[in-house]
């Protein structure tokens, strides 16, 4: 970026997650990390790309929230890099990804963390040991185990570990992105779901509240899942469907998830970026990124 684009009066949120507009007196902190995994996804992509796009679509946000009057730059943020798993499968990545997790919570608010396939989020939510855990996603999740660990069963995978369902609330669900048999699963397990038709009629604001009332007072992961939003808006998430969430009600729900102080840390997954249009998917991403910070400078 050069020539009229720059503009010292319009700080770039790419230049605040490169440190470039460190605090003196950090209101909050929070760390990114990268996980690039793809090697797990059931339709073969490039998400591991992912976390670089979304940190390049940044150049394109500036760091104030008008609608709260937050500016981003009151906010310390630790840009760790991207965890060194991409040419990993998800059994393997799992305790790389666990313990790049785990070292990234220390002495900060909360962490997000860019995926990455969906397969990220099992080791992310064990990274954090006793938790609840939020899923912004189209699908369950859980599919049989028996073929491995794919970006289709991190949810299972979980549930075989011995989390219980009722520490898990699903959010934006649709119908015929998923089967009859999972969704019997997911209600024997005690899974709280609220579909893509609970979202529109109760409002996006309600339902996470009804989730973080679910979950009580124990920490947090929260999954966001890309391909929750309608397909119109997020080409480069192969799950996406028509009929999806509007980017306005997923910003705010990371919004909300990161004025939550119980929320340790959010994964941002399923980007292709070599399947996005005029890059509006990873521009919904980093704009979901900026949102959970600005919730933070709310905690
Ligand atoms: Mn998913």
């Amino acid at each position: 970026m050069s020539g009229l684009h720059e503009d010292p009066n319009w700080p770039r949120a790419s230049g605040w997650l490169a440190g470039e507009l460190a605090p003196g007196r950090p209101a909050a902190r929070l760390a990114v990390i990268g996980a690039p995994l793809c090697l797990g996804s059931i339709t073969p992509g490039r998400c591991d790309l992912a976390p670089a796009a979304i940190r390049k679509a940044l150049e394109r946000y500036s760091t104030y929230d008008v609608s709260r009057h937050h500016d981003l730059s009151r906010l310390e943020v630790r840009d760790l890099g991207d965890m060194d798993v991409s040419g990993l499968r998800p059994d393997a990545a799992f305790e790389p990804v666990r313990t790049g997790v785990r070292a990234a919570l220390n002495d900060v608010d909360a962490v997000v963390i860019l995926g990455g396939d969906n397969s990220v989020t099992r080791p992310g939510v064990r990274a954090l040991g006793e938790c609840g855990l939020i899923t912004f996603d189209a699908h369950f999740d859980l599919r049989d185990l028996g073929r491995g660990l794919t970006n289709g069963n991190p949810i299972r995978a979980l549930l075989a570990d011995g989390m219980s369902g009722r520490r898990m609330v699903q959010i934006g669900i649709q119908s015929y992105a998923n089967s009859k048999t999972y969704a019997d699963i997911a209600r024997e397990s005690g899974i709280t779901f609220f579909t893509a038709e609970h979202v529109r009629q109760q409002g996006i604001e309600q339902v996470v509240a009804q989730a973080f009332d679910i979950l009580g007072d124990r920490a947090v992961y929260v999954d966001l899942d890309i391909d929750i939003l309608d397909r119109s808006y997020a080409p480069a998430a192969p799950g996406s469907r028509p009929g999806g969430l509007h980017p306005w009600e997923i910003r705010q729900a990371a919004r909300l998830c990161g004025a939550n102080r119980r929320v340790c840390a959010m994964d941002i997954v399923e980007i292709d970026p070599e399947k996005d249009i005029n890059d509006m998917t990873c521009l919904a991403a980093a704009a979901c990124l900026l949102e959970f910070a600005s919730g933070v400078l709310d905690r």
